[in-house]
């Protein structure tokens, strides 16, 4: 996979060269291209943004430094026969990350980020941007940052630790919280006895089934007091799935 991020602020992604991300930039499981949203700027003062037509607060992003730089994007593609490259704008008035679209995500070849700062962005470049992209305006929840930068952390990380081979163990995603729309059973380990508190006996029987069926009533107890919303859906999804 290819990602490319620009931004006004390109060190802010120096995190994503850490831990997992930046073994599978090693390995070439992805590459990651960060682009200074400045360069595509030519005034004095390289600037970014201006006031808001019409009035009102705030500043708004320009749109030709981001044209200009998704332009450049679009031009060093290796491919450019292939399908047009995913375009995530971070935005809390977008659709909110979810594993479902974090898998679908995983699957793409080209994804390009976004964040914006201030305001937003001139209206002009989101009309403009799907002729190129397809485009897609994300939220990571329902409060607000001061720009989408630490949004695309946590899109990148959700997004690329589903790449086929980024994780050392695949059989830890098909357990973990929201791989089947519930949380993770609770886990333990050594040693059997910690402050006078015992682990569950069954996990000590060595009896693999029943072993599976209390890790699976426990995701059930868990999801259900934890998460209501989540347990509303799944037990509409397993009704589905029996008829
Ligand atoms: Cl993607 N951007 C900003 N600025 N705020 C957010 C967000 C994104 N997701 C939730 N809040």
């Amino acid at each position: 996979m290819r990602i490319d991020l620009i931004s006004i602020f390109p060190e802010f992604f120096d995190v994503l060269d850490l831990s997992l991300i930046g073994k599978a930039q090693r390995e070439e499981l992805l590459t990651l291209h960060r682009h200074q949203l400045r360069d595509f700027s030519f005034d004095k003062h390289r600037s970014v943004d201006d006031t808001p037509t019409g009035g009102g607060a705030g500043m708004v992003m320009k749109p030709e430094p981001w044209a200009l730089a998704l332009e450049h994007v679009l031009a060093q593609r290796e491919t450019p026969s292939a399908e047009p490259p995913v375009l995530i704008i971070p935005t809390p008035a977008g659709e909110v990350l979810t594993q479902r679209t974090a898998q679908q995500l995983a699957q793409a070849e080209h994804l390009v980020f976004a964040p914006g700062r201030f305001e937003g962005i001139d209206q002009r470049l989101m009309d403009w941007a799907p002729e190129h992209f397809q485009v897609r305006p994300m939220s990571i929840g329902d409060y607000v940052l001061n720009g989408g930068e630490s949004a695309v952390v946590v899109m990148v990380e959700a997004i690329t630790r589903l790449i086929p081979g980024v994780l050392g163990n695949p059989e830890s995603l098909a357990e973990e919280s929201h791989a089947d729309g519930l949380l993770e059973y609770p886990v333990y380990t050594k040693p059997a006895r910690w402050r006078g508190v015992d682990v569950p006996e069954i996990l000590l029987s060595g009896d693999h089934a029943k072993i599976a069926a209390w890790r699976a009533k426990q995701q059930d107890l868990r999801t259900r007091k934890l998460r209501p919303d989540l347990w509303a859906k799944h037990v509409v999804a397993r009704e589905q799935n029996l008829t």
